[in-house]
């Protein structure tokens, strides 16, 4: 039975994780009330939103009285709970391109932008406050895993082996995205899907982050697909919602091919 009643979405940026629901709820035109968290405030390990997510991870969301919480389950559970365009293709195997496409980026080449960008973004914006309230900040998130990571970046504590690893898969990711981007239209199907929408979260910025691999002359593919979907009024809706520099990368797409 479909779950009823109001949808708040707990979320930060319109990027990476928090970006993939904000994204598909513009999509299905699903209304729902915002309750941003400033991730650099430490604001998802606070009790209030423990109470919601006791992972201490961004995004979730609620419907009524459920709470969802996984990225890339909560964009599947609002495709099929809400009326509006349909985002996963009906063709089985379209349908398997797209799953195929959302766990190589969730599990094997999101974590590696996410480290790059823990490195150069989070840990330099956190790293001057005071040190005695970083730690006390560090010891109240749930997941251990977590803990390391703000470690790791707030003392930039990455090792050269581990960001190796992540350029290596940054640099594969983007030649199979550029690959599956010369065979058809959009990355899963002919028609635009979830896939889409979760690619774009991790990959809007790679002419920015990634200049030397990512450009009209290398990748005319991916800056297409890219240009495309930022094209679109929900993912203008959506990326309106970003308070920070981080989402204003976004507006490298509005640049012509060269
Ligand atoms: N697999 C989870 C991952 C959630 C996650 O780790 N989110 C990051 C932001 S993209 C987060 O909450 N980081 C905050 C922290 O580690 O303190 C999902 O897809 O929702």
């Amino acid at each position: 039975m479909t779950e009823t009643g109001r949808v708040t979405l707990y979320h930060w940026e319109p990027n990476a994780n928090s970006g993939k629901p904000m994204l598909t709820l513009f999509e299905k035109g699903v209304a729902f009330e915002s309750h941003y968290l400033d991730l650099l405030a430490f604001d998802q390990h606070k009790p209030d939103y423990l109470a919601i997510n006791p992972l201490g991870t961004i995004p979730a969301m609620t419907h009524g009285d459920l709470v969802l919480t996984e990225s890339t389950a909560i964009m599947e559970y609002v495709d099929e709970a809400f009326p509006g365009p349909k985002l996963m293709p009906p063709d089985p195997v379209d349908a398997w391109r797209a799953r195929w496409w959302m766990k190589f980026m969730d599990q094997w080449l999101g974590p590696s932008f996410s480290m790059i960008g823990w490195s150069v973004f989070i840990g330099p914006s956190v790293r001057s406050r005071d040190p005695a309230e970083l730690d006390a900040a560090i010891e109240r998130i749930p997941l251990p895993e977590r803990r390391v990571a703000w470690r790791k970046a707030i003392s930039g504590a990455f090792s050269p082996e581990e960001m190796a690893e992540s350029q290596r898969r940054v640099a594969l990711g983007i030649g199979l995205l550029e690959e599956a981007l010369g065979k058809r239209e959009w990355l899963a199907s002919d028609s635009y899907s979830l896939a889409d929408i979760n690619g774009f979260n991790l990959a809007y910025a790679l002419p920015l982050s990634q200049p030397h691999l990512s450009n009209d002359t290398l990748t005319p593919n991916i800056l297409r697909w890219l240009r495309a979907i930022y094209a679109r009024p929900a993912t203008k809706a959506c990326w309106k919602m970003g308070r920070t520099d981080m989402a204003k990368r976004v507006t490298i797409l509005e640049s012509e091919p060269a």
